[in-house]
């Protein structure tokens, strides 16, 4: 038995930080308690929009950048930019304090941002990136070519990503071209999984469901794969496949904080002001990008 799509939800573009432009499909009144994942955002940004200054604790920030750049900043001075193709996959754990902005001369920047919740004894770990470049990141592809995947995490016909996941996730970006075969991606069994389209279209799922663009496909629970091909005549199919397992804990979210009681989110606000607990870069910290923007008005 495979998979099919209990729901398909279209996106629609909303602002998020300063002048950003955010398509969100999970964490949204649609689509909430997607156990592990609490946010897939599919942002645009161009100067001088971005998302300055703000703090993360109990989760990580997955950010894979499409077209143009992000630049980032953390309390602790480290910083860089996120090209095309690549990828960052931070732990927030205990404290990060950062920026996300966009890169110089870039134009528009777009990419996907998911949010992935860290169960109890994660919650607290020592902040941690694992960064890689597009051309470090693991493709393969069917012996026709038809069917090519970048394996972000998890393990796609026999390609295994480096990237280490405190909760075991699966990240797949797959370019389905005109006229493929069906191909069946096998999940691992109950974990939660959902697809986003970034281009084109597409049928997936044992009940054929159509969709394209800034769709994500809620897959149903039971069932070991998901069926899918490309329906466009002349378009690449683009669409990523993310799965997790679920961590059944409670999820208490106060925006950037995701914690599991009241209590601990009230700590946690605590500590931030304080600048306690993690926070202690926070006391005088402020990004580059926030003094350049300061000069430019
Ligand atoms: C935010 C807390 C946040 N979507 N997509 C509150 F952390 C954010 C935030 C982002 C974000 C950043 C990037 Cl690079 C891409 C994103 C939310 O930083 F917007 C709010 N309101
Ligand atoms: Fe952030």
């Amino acid at each position: 038995m495979t998979r099919y799509v209990e729901k398909k939800v279209l996106s629609i573009e909303q602002s998020e930080g300063v002048g950003a432009r955010v398509r969100r499909s999970l964490g949204t009144s649609q689509v909430r308690n997607f156990d592990p994942f609490l946010m897939l955002d599919e942002f645009r940004l161009s100067a001088p929009a971005g998302f300055p200054d703000h703090p993360h604790r109990g989760f990580e920030t997955v950010t894979y950048m499409i077209k143009g750049s992000t630049e980032h900043e953390d309390f602790t001075g480290r910083r860089g930019v996120i090209n095309p193709g690549d990828l960052q996959w931070m732990t927030a754990g205990r404290g990060i304090l950062h920026s996300e902005m966009p890169g110089e001369n870039c134009g528009e920047c777009h990419g996907l941002q998911l949010w992935v919740n860290l169960s109890k004894k994660y919650k607290m770990v020592e902040p941690n990136y694992q960064e890689l470049l597009d051309k470090d990141i693991p493709r393969t592809a069917t012996p026709d070519g038809l069917i090519q995947v970048k394996i972000i995490a998890g393990e796609s016909m026999s390609v295994k990503s480096p990237v280490y996941t405190r909760t075991p996730t699966m990240y797949l970006d797959f370019t389905l071209k005109p006229n493929s075969p069906v191909f069946t991606q096998e999940i691992p069994k109950g974990w939660n999984a959902f697809i986003y389209i970034l281009n084109g279209q597409g049928e997936f799922g044992s009940k054929k469901t159509e969709a394209d663009a800034h769709h994500a496909l809620i897959l149903s629970q039971n069932g070991d794969g998901i069926d899918f091909r490309n329906t466009g005549n002349n378009s690449d199919c683009r669409f990523v496949l993310i799965a997790g397992q679920p961590l059944n804990e409670p999820v208490v979210q106060h925006g950037p904080f995701v914690m599991n009681t009241q209590e601990e989110i009230r700590q946690t606000m605590k500590d931030f002001q304080l600048c306690q607990n993690g926070f202690e870069n926070a006391r005088d910290w402020q990004s580059k990008g926030i003094e350049r923007s300061m000069v430019r008005h």
